[in-house]
């Protein structure tokens, strides 16, 4: 502890002063501590944040297989964006999956000029002619909202012109902070134009929707093999494998579950006030919370059989995987990691590794906001961002026909206190006394942090993945799972213990000789910054 505090002070008299409230030690009793998060990138900066648009199409939307997405824009956007994230889909019953398509008007110098909303038409026009898609998505990235095309006037066109649905999202990249931004406006779309637009009847009893699971490398998959095996009905996922056809029908299902709380929070509080669905915070990475968030859903259920289920899913999967967990457990106990991923995993992984006895010694993410480190608490103190300033707010009263309460409020009170209903404590409580919790991190400190705490592995994505290999550390991407996965589950904590354990013990490592050991010249001055360099406070 003594160590990690002089390492602490030795690192924080060396960070520039408009990050000094981006970076906290955790101190316990853990809670209380305040961190800067949701703020402007500094220009200049290396940063791994995405876009506005990254968020809303590339994250949210992007997943639903059924639906075409036209990138309205000049066309390196769209391309950036083209299967670039690992989220996977098979074909529903009607046979349509568009995720390995990038559509996109490709804007160039005219259209700029004249206006791009003749090419978009033509690109809808296309896109029913080849693909005869039920519903089309138009995402707008930076140019189009400078010129001002009107692209919801053209969504309006098309969904009479072609009776489909047509959906416009001004979603261009500047539009906030990071891709968190993306999210609120990709949230406000499908909560106003695709949930509660399907007319099946009421769900199973046992019925959830999963909110903010994406299904990267199939985590989807065996999250809902789980879920099926103790007796639920998957109404939707959002968004991951997920599709239009089944999202329309959200409203129907009886408790939401929350897995990435950046991603989808504002869905989940919208879907508790216009059809009474109440949420629940789960996390299916990691097996002890595995297990705590299907009893957590067998209480708020409060069903004997479906409880008795839930224990007997457990003990069998458990049982299943015994042997590989003590073989990994053995060759990971002890180690310490530091992760960096964009606002949930973070915190989902640090279960995982504490199951391999594992020790996250530092973690931070790229956009999340001051609710997910410290808690849905503060939520009424942050002060209006540049994040929230720019997006909608949606106020949603009852919907007279589908409002339901599913548990009576006196239970729901009464649960609060037991599950973590409509609630989420953040990553700073459950980290440990000592460790550093870093938000917006850039490479210059990712290098700091290697050199002063030598962690075993280091999670982050592909942005830096090279920068800290060539350090001699064990790098593996959160995000896309270096072409792995599943990493959920109980099936995917052995695929993720497995593919950890094999980068780490892979002989490479000895071979590379650090940056730092190298040039010591470079050390000096990525270590000691002349003042004059400093970043303005008001950059
Ligand atoms: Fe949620 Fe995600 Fe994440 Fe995220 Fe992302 Fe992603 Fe991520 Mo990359 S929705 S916040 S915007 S869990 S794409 S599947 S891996 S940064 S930590
Ligand atoms: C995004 C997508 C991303 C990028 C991953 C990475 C993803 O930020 O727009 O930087 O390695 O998960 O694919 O987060």
């Amino acid at each position: 502890m003594e160590e990690r505090t002089r390492i602490l002070d030795q690192y924080g008299a060396k960070v520039y002063k408009n990050r000094k409230e981006h970076l906290v030690q955790i101190e316990n009793p853990p809670g209380g501590q305040r961190i800067a998060a949701n703020s402007r990138a500094v220009p200049g900066i290396m940063t791994n944040r995405g876009c506005c648009y990254a968020g809303c199409k590339g994250v949210v939307l992007g997943p639903l297989k059924d639906v075409a997405i036209i990138t309205h824009g000049p066309i390196g956007c769209g391309f950036y964006s083209w299967a670039t994230r690992r989220n996977k889909a098979i074909p529903g019953p009607d046979g349509k999956n568009f995720l390995e398509y990038c559509l996109s008007t490709d804007l160039q110098e005219s259209d700029i000029v004249f206006g791009g909303e003749k090419k978009l038409r033509q690109a809808v026009r296309e896109v029913v002619d080849i693909f005869h898609p039920k519903c089309i998505m138009i995402c707008s990235t930076c140019p189009v909202g400078l010129i001002g095309d009107d692209i919801q006037a053209v969504a309006e066109w098309a969904g009479k012109e072609f009776s489909i649905k047509c959906l416009a999202f001004s979603c261009e990249g500047y539009k906030g902070v990071s891709q968190s931004a993306g999210h609120h406006i990709a949230n406000n779309g499908l909560m106003k134009y695709v949930i509660g637009s399907g007319d099946a009847p009421p769900a199973k009893r046992f019925s959830v929707n999963i909110l903010g699971e994406y299904n990267i490398g199939g985590d989807e998959w065996e999250i809902a093999r789980i879920l099926k095996r103790v007796g639920y009905e998957i109404v939707s996922t959002f968004t991951g494998d997920g599709s239009y056809e089944k999202i329309k029908n959200a409203h129907t299902a009886s408790l939401n579950l929350v897995q990435c709380h950046r991603s989808i929070n504002y869905i989940a509080e919208m879907m508790k006030d216009k059809y009474g669905i109440d949420w629940i915070k789960v996390n299916f990475i990691g097996l002890g919370a595995v297990c705590k968030s299907l009893r957590d859903m067998a209480k708020y259920f409060d069903d004997e059989d479906l409880t008795a289920r839930t224990e007997a899913v457990i003990a069998d999967e458990l049982s299943q995987i015994e042997d590989d967990v003590d073989h990994y457990r053995k060759k990971l106990k002890g180690k310490t990691a530091a992760i960096f991923v964009g606002g949930s995993r973070s915190h989902h992984y640090q279960n995982l590794l504490a199951d391999f006895d594992v020790h996250t010694v530092i973690a931070g993410y790229e956009f999340a906001h001051r609710d997910d480190y410290e808690g849905r608490r503060v939520i009424p103190t942050i002060k209006v961002d540049s994040d929230s300033r720019n997006i909608e707010e949606l106020h949603l009263a009852p919907d007279e026909k589908h409002y339901r309460l599913v548990v009576s409020r006196e239970r729901f009170e009464k649960l609060k206190s037991e599950i973590p209903l409509e609630d989420y404590d953040g990553m700073m409580r459950d980290m440990n006394n000592g460790t550093m919790v870093i938000d917006d991190f850039n490479h210059f400190e990712t290098l700091e942090l290697l050199r002063l705490f030598k962690p075993d592995f280091f999670f982050s994505g592909i942005k830096d993945k090279y920068v800290i290999q060539k350090t001699g550390v064990v790098s593996r991407q959160m995000h896309s799972y270096d072409y792995s996965g599943p990493y959920a589950g109980f099936r995917g904590a052995v695929n993720f213990a497995r593919d950890i354990t094999m980068a780490l013990y892979v002989p490479v490592w000895g071979l590379v000789t650090p940056p730092w050991k190298m040039e010591p010249m470079l050390e000096g001055k990525l270590s000691e910054p002349e003042p004059k360099e400093e970043v303005s406070k008001n950059a």
